[in-house]
């Protein structure tokens, strides 16, 4: 039995001084229960919590740590670029390099600009999408989560939909006003939008493989759809690749998939663990940016030296190691073999979908392709198999709404362990 009483202390002292305790939503394990492992370090695939108990770490900090914690190649750049000062405010020769790097890898980036968080990349990427246009209106997909910026906040998915918000107080009716949604995968449903709001909309976003409604794929020809679409509208397509950028392969999704946005926005993995996010796209577009054109984004501490040297040393290593992506592909098919084989051992059929390093399990016996499809699922289970793994040690997302990440840390060994402890956990929840 793993036993947390200092986390259990320092939650209960962080009510006092911070809101939920916590300094993001989904991190206080409301939609499972219990409460939250406070983390003191972390090496390859575990993490370490303030009690001195191990964790297998299947969320790496919700994407980011793909080579696994502390890598070598990460944790070195940094601590070569900390002496020479965490701040210029003023260019540097680094932000140059990466966005050189990042143009190379991305198939829609033409031109790039950094930021420091998913949110202000996807923020800023609607704003230059409708400065570009003219237009107002933008389509989002049911579940699919864009970061906490005002526009995105109608039928959100991840810690929105964990904590029952998906449209947050605090978004004025003028602005959730112009956000449409549409079920994803429901070209049809899109096409009804456009044809009522003619040459109003700016932009279609979504996740090109969503992770933030639990696992959900693109639907054959859905991508492929919505650029034909956007290319008889003049709607610009912004592929938000946060989670998907530089994971799913080198290019992201879009590599994967063959199919190209105007515009991409990204962040997690880009930064190593450090804070960093970038939206980017086509030149035409691009060029609508501060100072270049008049469509204002700013920040303090964008393309940051410490950050630029984190993110720099983990793209050129993905770049320069496509076998990282051979590997994950091998790994966490494994891992979701064995999924197949314990469900099938206790006679369930709950629902597996993956693409990559990243896979949900969902308590429903439905398929899902979409938010409605996922919200089938049975989060009370969900929450008693969530705390039947963390009792064995292994730490999943805490909400039926996420997707896992697995790092190249994993081995075969680890799977195993994994496939074992989750056959347990299974058995035990359906039980209870
Ligand atoms: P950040 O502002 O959290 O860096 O990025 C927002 C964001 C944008 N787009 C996508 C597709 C995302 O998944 C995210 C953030 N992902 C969540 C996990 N579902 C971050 C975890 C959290 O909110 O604490």
């Amino acid at each position: 039995m793993i036993h947390a009483p200092i986390s259990e202390e320092l939650f209960q002292r962080a009510q006092h001084s911070i809101p939920g305790g916590v300094n993001s939503p989904v991190r206080a394990f409301r939609a499972v229960g219990g409460n939250p492992r406070f983390m003191v370090s972390a090496k390859g695939p575990y993490m370490y919590d303030e009690d001195g108990n191990r964790y297998l770490d299947l969320i790496n900090s919700w994407g980011p740590m793909i080579l696994g914690h502390a890598a070598e190649v990460v944790n070195e750049a940094v601590i070569k670029a900390i002496p020479n000062s965490l701040s210029f405010g003023a260019p540097t020769r680094k932000e140059v390099e990466i966005a050189e790097l990042i143009v190379s890898m991305m198939p829609s980036i033409e031109k790039v600009r950094m930021v420091n968080s998913g949110t202000e990349a996807t923020m800023s990427a609607i704003r230059v999408a409708r400065g570009f246009t003219g237009r107002d209106k933008i389509i989002k997909f049911e579940g699919c989560y864009h970061g906490h910026g005002d526009s995105f906040l109608i039928s959100a998915g991840s810690g929105a939909i964990t904590l029952g918000v998906p449209d947050s107080p605090g978004v004025t009716k003028g602005t959730a006003n112009d956000t449409l949604t549409a079920p994803y995968n429901n070209l049809e449903a899109v096409q009804t939008l456009v044809d009522a709001n003619k040459g109003q909309i700016a932009a279609i976003i979504l996740e090109p493989v969503a992770g933030n409604m639990g696992l959900v794929t693109p639907a054959e020809g859905f991508l492929q759809g919505l650029r034909t679409l956007c290319d008889k509208e003049g709607i610009v397509l912004i592929f938000d690749e946060v989670m998907t950028g530089f994971r799913l392969s080198a290019g992201g999704a879009q590599q994967l998939y063959g199919v190209t946005p105007d515009m991409s926005t990204m962040g997690k993995i880009i930064g190593g663990g450090m804070p960093v996010g970038a939206y980017g796209g086509k030149k035409e577009i691009m060029e609508f940016v501060a100072p270049a054109g008049p469509v204002y984004q700013a920040g303090t501490l964008s393309g940051n030296p410490i950050a630029m040297a984190a993110g720099m040393a983990m793209l050129t290593y993905l770049k320069e190691h496509p076998e990282v992506y051979t590997q994950l592909e091998q790994t966490s098919g494994n891992m979701v073999a064995g999924m197949q084989r314990n469900l099938q051992k206790l006679g369930l059929n709950y629902t597996i979908n993956r693409v990559g390093s990243m896979f949900s399990i969902f308590f429903t016996d439905k398929p899902v392709y979409d938010f409605e499809s996922a919200k089938t699922s049975d989060t009370a289970l969900f929450g008693r198999y969530f705390n039947g793994m963390l009792q064995r040690g292994v730490y999943l997302a805490p909400s039926q709404y996420e997707a896992l990440f697995v790092s190249t840390a994993v081995t075969e060994e680890l799977v195993e362990q994994y496939v074992q402890a989750s056959f347990e956990a299974l058995q035990e929840a359906v039980q209870q």
